[in-house]
């Protein structure tokens, strides 16, 4: 009994061992090259577009918890199953941990950020570090049942000091390791968050007006207009939030039609003539009534002007790319046409977010927002580079990923209040929530109470047609059960469509509706 229990024992002490050595060579080559970062997001980008959609809707923005937390369950699992195969043949379970230092190490290399083979060391020294480990303590194990049948345990010569000290030891050290690495890869982090605190965003040249009276309803439970920056929703594929350091950041424009390629450093954006506009972001991934939209005040530089002082036409003035493609430091590309970057809408390459430096999780230090486009399709975060090109010849991450490679945001409306299976009291009942359509705005919300007529609902007062709306409509209630639905027209007089479908491939359509018990 004791001998696999200890030898389970040794393969999950030899595979902490390997993680924390690799982590320990991941803050000196690269933090993103760790195994476990690698790995999971090598499993981010081949997860198919249902399961992904499946993850966020079970887990929300928890989901990448839960693919580390699943990861480093299933790590345990096979060290400790290497430790029994050890147990039995020292140099298969070695070997074994040598095999997943390979995964590891291929993982790393093959990431969209890894700039080079040294991506491959963490997980390699990682390795051999757990290998020899799990040899050197396979070796201290008390003898098999078999031998210990004749002798007994004194003389099978199982010195159980040596294990413990040997055991103890490795995991003190790989403690060390760990943390060492954890501090070195922190120190670059630091950098970063010395630059991002370091920035002054001067006053923008075309600052926002104030927001017009009344754009905030005062309604329980209905969101707020302009979504803090901690609430804001966040949907991205990186493990591990990229850290950019302003100073040393720089992005480049080029690629097809590009007369003049630029280079710019964050101080030249800065320098350049900023503007201040509301627009509200959309996810694709949102269901209908989810949660993944949100509204911001963004600072930023007008994207055209760059592309226009970079040599850029659009198609429609004879341009040959007819696609942007933007690239972040983390590898994400995302596909945006031309011609709605340069058709006179407030395309931004923000630098400034509801009146800060953009959060690290929402792309310090600088990305684009594009009003009117769902985020995969124009809101690169973290962004370093603007390729013209055209979609013939590219296909963004997520187009390779079964999704549209044009997305313009669907018309939707969402009840906030009242919520799902509330119980208000008969009487008036006010119900609102907000609406979106942006680029293209918000001209009538109807709410609908069981198969009653659709009623007009009060509209607020918008800044633009680029950010939601909110609505409200006093309900008088009746006590029992009944099913609120709303609906929305755009600025071009079309009613969002009834029906429902996925999210994928290019957003959600049909109506939101919540049923509740008037008492
Ligand atoms: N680098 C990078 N940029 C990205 C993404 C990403 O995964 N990586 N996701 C996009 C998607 S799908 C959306 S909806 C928006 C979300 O922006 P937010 O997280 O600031 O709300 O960012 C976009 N920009
Ligand atoms: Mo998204």
């Amino acid at each position: 009994m004791v001998r696999p229990l200890l030898a389970g024992v040794s393969g999950l002490l030899a595979g902490y061992a390997a993680l924390a050595v690799a982590e320990l060579v991941a803050g000196l080559v690269r933090p993103g090259a760790g195994p476990v970062t690698a790995v999971g997001g090598a499993a981010i980008d081949r997860t198919p577009a249902p399961v992904k959609d499946w993850a966020i809707r079970n887990f929300g923005e928890n989901d990448k918890a839960v693919l580390l937390w699943g990861m480093l369950a299933v790590i345990a699992l096979l060290a400790a199953g290497l430790g029994l195969l050890a147990g039995r043949h020292r140099r298969a379970g070695a070997a074994g941990i040598l095999l997943f230092g390979v995964v590891g190490a291929l993982a790393a290399i093959g990431r969209p950020d890894s700039g080079s083979y040294a991506d491959a060391l963490p997980s390699l020294t990682g390795a051999v570090a757990g290998a020899a480990l799990l040899y050197l303590l396979s070796g201290r194990l008390p003898a098999p049942p078999r031998e210990a049948a004749s002798d007994d345990e004194a003389e099978t010569g199982w010195d159980r000091r040596r294990f413990l000290v040997a055991a103890g030891a490795a995991a003190a050290a790989s403690t060390g390791a760990g943390v060492a690495g954890r501090l070195l890869g922190g120190a670059r982090a630091e950098d970063a968050a010395a630059s991002r605190a370091a920035v002054v965003l001067p006053a923008p040249r075309e600052p926002a007006a104030p927001l017009p009276r009344g754009a905030q309803l005062r309604i329980p439970g209905i969101s707020s207009f302009t979504t803090p920056n901690r609430d804001f929703y966040r949907v991205d594929t990186a493990l591990v939030v990229p850290k950019v350091d302003a100073g040393a950041w720089r992005l480049r424009i080029h690629g097809e039609g590009v007369r003049r390629p630029l280079s710019l450093s964050f101080q030249d954006l800065l320098g350049r003539e900023l503007i201040e506009r509301d627009i509200t972001l959309t996810c694709v991934s949102n269901e209908v009534g989810g949660p993944y939209a949100g509204h911001a005040r963004w600072i930023g530089v007008r994207l055209k002007e760059l592309l226009a002082e970079a040599g850029v036409r659009p198609p429609s003035r004879g341009g040959p790319a007819d696609q942007l493609v933007s690239r972040s430091v983390d590898g994400m590309t995302i596909g945006t046409p031309v011609e709605d970057v340069m058709d006179g809408r407030d395309a931004l390459l923000a630098v400034g977010m509801n009146g800060e430096p953009l959060p690290f999780d929402h792309g310090f230090p600088v990305r684009m927002v594009v009003p009117g486009l769902y985020g995969y399709v124009s809101a690169c975060k973290w962004i370093q580079d603007i390729e013209l090109t055209t979609f013939d010849a590219y296909d963004a991450y997520w187009v390779k990923r079964d999704w549209a490679a044009k997305a313009p945001i669907k018309t939707q409306a969402r009840i906030d209040t009242p919520k799902p299976f509330a119980r208000p009291g008969a009487g008036t009942v006010m119900v609102g929530g907000v609406a979106w359509a942006q680029h293209r705005g918000i001209e009538k919300v109807e709410v609908r109470v069981d198969d009653g007529p659709w009623e007009r609902a009060d509209l607020a007062p918008v800044p633009s047609t680029d950010t939601w709306r909110q609505w409200s409509y006093p309900w008088r209630a009746a006590p029992g059960s009944h099913t609120l639905t709303v609906r929305a027209t755009d600025g071009t007089g079309t009613t969002q469509t009834e029906r429902r479908t996925r999210t994928v491939p290019d957003g959600a359509s049909g109506w939101h509706s919540v049923v509740v018990s008037v008492e």
